[in-house]
C-alpha cells in the first residue's frame, strides 16, 4: 500500500496531528511524520516532496499555522494530492491559516479541510488511497456504518428520555 506523508511546520502542530496519526495507525495504514517549514525549512520541505512518489507515497498531509503556506509550497512540488490542515493560532484563531491553505492559485490544488480537522485529513487521505484498494475502502464503509450506529444510538437516547 502507499504510504501517507505526514508533514507539520513546527513540533507545535503535533498534538492536533497526532489525531491524524493516530487514525491512520487505527486503519493500519502505513505513514511517515515530519517536521518541515515551507519557511523555516525550505530546502528540506522541498527535498522531501519532489521524491515522494518515488519513495512510495500517495498522499501527502501538511498541516501549519498562521502564514500557512506549508501546503501549498509542497504542492508545488508534486502532482500527489496534498491536503492541508490549517491549524489554530492564539491571535487570529487560524482564520489566517485557513485562507492561506484554501487560496490557491488555479493549477495547484491543495484539498483544505477544516482549522483543526487532522481527523478528516486522515479520512481523507485514506478515501483517496482507497480508490485502489478495495480492502480499505471496506474498513472505511465499515467505520461509516459504525459512526452511524454510534449517532442512532444517542438518538434513540435522547428520544427516550424526553419524548413520553
Ligand atoms: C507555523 O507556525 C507552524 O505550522 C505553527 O503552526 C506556527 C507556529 O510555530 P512555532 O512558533 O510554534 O514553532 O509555521
Amino acid at each position: 500500500m502507499k504510504k501517507v506523508g505526514i508533514i507539520m511546520g513546527s513540533d507545535s502542530d503535533l498534538p492536533v496531528v497526532r489525531k491524524a496519526i493516530d487514525t491512520l495507525a487505527s486503519f493500519d495504514v502505513p505513514y511517515e511524520v515530519h517536521i518541515y517549514s515551507a519557511h523555516r525549512t525550505p530546502v528540506q520541505a522541498q527535498s522531501f516532496t519532489a521524491s515522494a512518489r518515488e519513495n512510495g507515497f500517495g498522499v501527502l498531509i501538511c498541516a501549519a499555522g498562521m502564514a500557512a503556506h506549508l501546503a501549498g509550497a509542497v504542492a508545488a512540488n508534486t502532482t500527489l494530492p496534498v491536503i492541508g490542515i490549517p491549524m489554530s493560532s492564539s491571535n487570529l484563531g487560524g482564520m489566517e491559516a485557513l485562507l492561506s491553505t484554501v487560496q490557491m492559485p488555479s493549477g495547484i490544488p491543495v484539498a483544505t479541510v477544516a482549522i483543526g480537522g487532522a481527523v478528516n485529513a486522515a479520512l481523507l487521505a485514506m478515501e483517496m488511497l482507497a480508490i485502489s484498494d478495495e480492502a480499505l475502502a471496506e474498513k472505511l464503509a465499515a467505520k461509516r456504518a459504525s459512526d452511524t450506529a454510534a449517532v442512532l444510538a444517542k438518538n434513540a437516547a435522547v428520544e427516550a428520555e424526553f419524548n413520553k
